[in-house]
């Protein structure tokens, strides 16, 4: 029975006989290099595995290249490829692009490198799983970022912070002595989408794995790992050099520290040549850092990148700090330490920053730092697994709150400054660029729990490549490869997935609410929790519901946050007519009976809106029950059940939060909108 396990490289027969017929003719035979690195050799398994499910023929090895050779390699590794005179087209696309292109009845994919090539093969089947013809092909692609990492919360105990997809996939227990298979096929996957890092430690870090213990395991996942391009990182806890070094400080300007960190770093690199450097978070949430000695975050980072620079390696420094003591808002908090620091941090640092200020919300407005810090690589952190949406039962495709946030305009260098090319570099000439996902993949057997969950990691490693690629076209693709390329199957999911994180947002969070979910845990609604955590957090600390209204006065009146974004940015969403209604409430503390856009009061467009919420997820099940004979009982039936936890859940966030903000603005829920069981 169909598990989910083989993800989007399922190579299923192509159904399609023209297309099918095609495809045979031209791939007749396949040309490599005879002497072939490690990674062509995983282009070609990948080739011949894919031929042989999508078109049931074995993928023969060409003598010499005749008509209708699949051609592969660079033009110092194929003399075909030499031949054809391509370099002066190949040198724009980089290390990591690639063409695929036909010559003379050929098709060819060139690079510059092997990991090119690999990129390029994985896009080539893409083109056969989707049915697309490849009679005349004339592809170039190359990334927008440079690094594009996914970030894995995972302990050494195998607990996955907000995992929600069964323990984390690193048997350190059995490693290095044992290489679980499962590793490969994860490194496939990801080359497959040209992710090409992986840290695999949480942030909350344990300093253990930099002992010679733990880096002899992870160095048997690097080599793994190497072939695929897929570079490793760790997490790097601030205090290690006190918990393993058995130094009494970790302060970053102490030179027993520093040469604490660059012994570390040989070491490593000793073991790792490749090794892509550490992720750090520091003086945050009870993490160590440089500021318990009074130092900058730029003194920790550079420190630790000083250490790394001889060996190519990088730092990524997130900024998602706030303090407990601290009575100023939490989201200005961050853009409070950074910003000041722009222009102090080495050229092998990145400031790694969540999408939004607050912390992975279902919706949030773009985060200030993004274009505030033009002097220093801003790194994109998105999270992939679900922690504030559902977790591991609802379906959110989330592409789309990516791209919102990547097309928002931060006006820092005039309009059309997008959060993007602020991560592509572009807007300020960085060639250093990153953008992380926090992964949602474990050891469940259709790797993220939810089936729909891998329609994130995988939206999110086309979107670090491609961020202009549409929404809707990331889900066609996925939804061709995992499930069918019939288009009564292709279009319901696809309103399925585009409604998805839409619905979310209105039965959670509508107009701007935020972290209004259960204490700790975050899953379900707690708008009502009183925290006892921080002296400031009173029980509507985020929502700030009263008598007259509801939401967070971010503007002058209030705690003035809006002040950290550009003019243009700020002055639209500080002012109450020109705020988008879906940020209303992130922003202004606005009344009940305040007329929204759709002439209702807010109160009752609050209450239609939660309703709103459950009606889509109603829809959701209805298109998905449609699909009960296209698709294979063992997944149709496990997202049936999904969506039905989902429904339920739904109404329960619709009735939580009415019925408790009813208690401040005192007025009826409307007659139709279903009564709370
Ligand atoms: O989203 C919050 C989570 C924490 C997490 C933290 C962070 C890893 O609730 O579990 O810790 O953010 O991003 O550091």
């Amino acid at each position: 029975a169909e598990d989910g396990y083989d993800l989007w490289l399922r190579y299923k027969p192509v159904d399609n006989v023209s297309l099918k017929a095609e495809y045979v003719q031209a791939l007749k035979a396949y040309s490599a290099a005879t002497d072939k690195s490690p990674t062509i050799q995983v282009a070609v398994d990948e080739l011949s595995i894919a031929i042989k499910g999508l078109l049931g023929v074995e993928l023969k090895s060409a003598d010499q290249v005749g008509e209708q050779t699949l051609v592969l390699g660079t033009s110092a590794s194929s003399p075909y490829i030499a031949s054809l005179k391509l370099q002066k087209s190949l040198d724009p696309l980089g290390d990591e692009g690639y063409m695929i292109t036909t010559k003379k009845g050929n098709v060819i994919i060139a690079a510059n490198t092997d990991i090119g090539v690999l990129y390029g093969t994985f896009h080539f089947l893409r083109l056969l799983q989707t049915q697309q013809s490849i009679k005349k092909l004339n592809i170039t692609s190359t990334p927008n970022v440079k690094l594009r990492v996914l970030n894995h919360w995972d302990n050494l105990d195998r607990t996955v912070e907000r995992g929600y997809a069964g323990f984390s996939l690193w048997d350190w227990h059995r490693l290095p002595g044992y290489i679980d298979p499962r590793y490969i096929d994860y490194a496939r996957a990801n080359a497959s989408i040209g992710i090409n890092g992986t840290v695999l430690t949480n942030v909350n870090a344990n300093a253990l794995v930099l002992t010679p213990a733990y880096l002899e395991k992870v160095k048997v996942l690097a080599n793994v790992f190497r072939p695929y391009g897929l570079k490793v990182y760790l997490t790097a806890r601030f205090s290690a050099p006190i918990e393993i070094g058995g130094l009494k400080t970790a302060d970053p300007l102490n030179t027993e520290v520093q040469q604490w960190w660059k012994d570390k770093a040989d070491e490593i690199y000793n073991m790792i040549p490749d090794f892509g450097g550490f992720l750090v978070k520091a003086n945050s949430e009870g993490q160590p850092g440089p500021q318990n000695y009074g130092r900058t975050h730029a003194d920790g980072a550079n420190m630790m990148a000083a250490a790394l620079k001889p060996h190519g390696g990088v730092v990524m420094w997130r900024a998602f700090v706030y303090s407990n003591e601290e009575p100023d808002d939490r989201a200005k908090q961050a853009y409070n330490d950074f910003k000041p620091l722009d222009g102090k941090f080495d050229d092998n640092v990145l400031v790694q920053v969540k999408n939004g200020a607050i912390d992975f919300q279902p919706r949030e407005p773009f985060h200030p730092l993004f274009g505030a810090m033009p002097k220093t690589p801003m790194m994109m952190e998105f999270q992939i697994t679900q922690e504030y949406l559902g977790q591991g039962t609802h379906l959110a495709y989330l592409s789309p709150m990516y791209k919102e946030c990547l097309d928002a305009d931060t006006y820092a260098k005039g309009k059309g400054s997008t959060v993007a090319k602020v991560v592509d570099g572009s807007l300020n000439n960085h060639r250093l660029t990153g953008i992380a996902g926090v992964s949602n993949i474990g050891t469940e057997r259709n790797w993220t729990g939810h089936l729909f969950g891998q329609s994130n990691w995988y939206a999110f490693g086309r979107l670090a490549w491609s961020h202009g690629l549409s929404s809707e076209e990331i889900a066609k693709e996925w939804i061709r490869m995992t499930f069918s390329n019939q288009e009564d199957v292709i279009n319901p999911i696809t309103n399925i997935m585009m409604a998805s994180h839409e619905a979310v947002v209105s039965y959670m969070t509508p107009f701007g609410l935020h972290h209004i979910m259960g204490w700790g845990h975050h899953y379900g609604p707690g708008p009502w929790i009183a925290n006892k955590h921080r002296a400031d957090w009173t029980s509507v600390y985020y929502h700030k519901a009263d008598k007259n209204g509801i939401g967070f006065d971010r503007t002058a009146s209030g705690s003035n946050a809006v002040a950290q974004y550009f003019p243009e940015v700020a002055s639209k969403f500080g002012s109450l007519e020109e705020c988008p209604e879906k940020f209303l409430l992130w922003f202004h503390h606005v009344p009940w009976t305040y007329k929204m856009k759709s002439g209702k009061e807010l109160w009752n467009a609050m209450c239609y809106e939660y309703q709103h919420g459950v009606e889509e997820v109603e829809n959701m099940q209805q298109k998905w029950q449609s699909l009960e004979n296209e698709i294979d009982a063992g997944r149709f039936e496990q997202v049936k059940s999904f969506l039905k936890i989902q429904k339920k859940e739904a109404e329960w966030w619709r009735d939580a939060c009415l019925l408790y903000f009813q208690t401040f603005s005192g007025k009826p829920i409307p007659e139709d909108i279903p009564k709370a069981s």
